[in-house]
């Protein structure tokens, strides 16, 4: 099967789990949709020689033995956001589950043992945690950030993971991935813009995400007079807007983004008495964005005070920018110079399971462009004859680490 049509084939098949009728996918961490997925990926793998093997969370790892047992292992998250698209995560298992293939089928039993990986869970998107799948895989995800954690419906973590008969790691028992590469959708529309069909990563940005409950008084709206009001929706909307304007005039790549809100009572004539809201900033460097979230704290004890409303802010996710190995950004550049291919040496806007590698294991990202720069979105969609492309750089660069 030529590239194209094991694209076409792959992505068939592991779309087709947590499917949505408009197209995209919605396939979060312990729901049926995302164990289906997890067990055709283990069929699939071992169709085509892989050895497979879960651990104890529902990473799925598959292994082509070499004669050397020094790993070379790449691969990416099986989850996805809600009604996102089929790439985002996706394309990076598919990309290693047809790189590896091809050159096992080309060149025979390589030197080190190639490991794909297909993480659990990257995008926080279900409960409120985020990298459950690379921080188990690294030995440092921590039993107390999810043991008492619940998603919208108020369903335990704790008991969504033994559903599926999974269950908590070992602390600190870190898996070997020897050195790892990650090929992802850009995400963003730069590739596109610059007419580049592959992307050679840096560094990865820096991240911060906020669960904020702003608590007010629901009211009468008719006999509530505007100067006696505690509105929430009011203090909120004064937040997001002078969040934002502080963004734009900071810096270009400082993004700062209010995905969820909720409102209480949620009532066409109750002044809105609660308002939960989620904050997501971020920014390639650490400083500015820790300026940034310092800023915006104090902006919003401000504003609770100016408007008599109560505010609490939780941190919950705090990740530093990741900088990517020297050698494997040379090695990836390399590959792409030699397959003759145009490129652009950049970052990584959004966060991926490499940044919690690169804090342990040589590890390097290569970047296929999306079309319009759309992603987390059901229209995210890359043009294939890029998906070859970067599957062809993917080849390369995994022969040049394992054989
Ligand atoms: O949000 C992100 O940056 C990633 O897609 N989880
Ligand atoms: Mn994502
Ligand atoms: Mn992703």
């Amino acid at each position: 099967m030529q590239i194209r049509e094991q694209i076409e084939y792959y992505q068939k098949i592991f779309s087709s789990f947590g499917a949505l009728e408009g197209g995209g996918i919605t396939r979060l961490l312990y729901t049926d949709q995302w164990y289906e997925a997890l067990k055709r990926l283990e069929l699939e793998i071992k169709k085509v020689g892989f050895k497979s093997e879960f651990d104890n969370v529902g990473n799925l790892f598959g292994i082509i033995e070499g004669y050397s047992n020094e790993f070379v292992s790449t691969g990416s998250h099986i989850d996805s956001v809600v009604e996102g698209g089929n790439l985002d995560g996706q394309f990076g298992i598919v990309a290693g589950l047809i790189a590896i293939q091809n050159l096992v089928k080309k060149y025979g039993k390589p030197q080190k043992t190639f490991q794909l990986v297909a993480l659990a869970e990257e995008e926080g998107s279900r409960f409120p945690t985020v990298f459950w799948g690379s921080k188990n895989v690294m030995g440092i995800a921590k039993k107390q950030d999810v043991i008492n954690i619940k998603d919208k419906n108020g369903k335990k973590f704790t008991d969504e993971m033994k559903r599926l008969g999974f269950k908590f790691k070992e602390e600190n028992d870190r898996r070997n991935l020897g050195k790892f590469v990650e090929i992802h959708i850009e995400q963003g529309n730069l590739l596109e813009n610059l007419n580049k069909p592959i992307g050679v990563i840096t560094a990865i940005t820096g991240q911060k995400r906020y669960d904020v409950k702003i608590q007010g008084q629901a009211n009468h709206a008719g006999t509530t007079r505007m100067c006696y009001r505690k509105d929430a929706i009011y203090a909120y909307s004064c937040i997001v807007k002078e969040a934002i304007e502080k963004a734009v005039e900071t810096d270009d790549l400082l993004v700062c983004t209010f995905g969820r809100v909720n409102i209480i009572p949620n009532t066409v004539n109750v002044v809105p008495g609660v308002c939960e809201f989620s904050i997501d900033c971020r920014h390639p460097d650490k400083k500015i964005l820790a300026e940034f979230s310092k800023w915006l704290e104090r902006r919003m004890d401000e504003i609770a005070i100016k408007h008599k409303v109560d505010i609490d802010y939780k941190l919950w996710m705090d990740q530093e920018p990741v900088p990517m190995d020297k050698e494997m950004i040379d090695l990836i550049e390399k590959s792409v110079k030699e397959l003759e291919f145009d490129y652009e040496i950049m970052h990584s806007g959004a966060g991926h399971d490499s940044q919690i590698f690169a804090e342990f294991v040589p590890t390097g990202m290569i970047f296929v462009p999306s079309i319009g720069g759309i992603s987390h979105n059901i229209h995210e969609k890359t043009d294939i004859s890029d998906l070859e492309k970067g599957i062809k750089v993917l080849e390369k660069t995994l022969y040049k680490l394992a054989y």
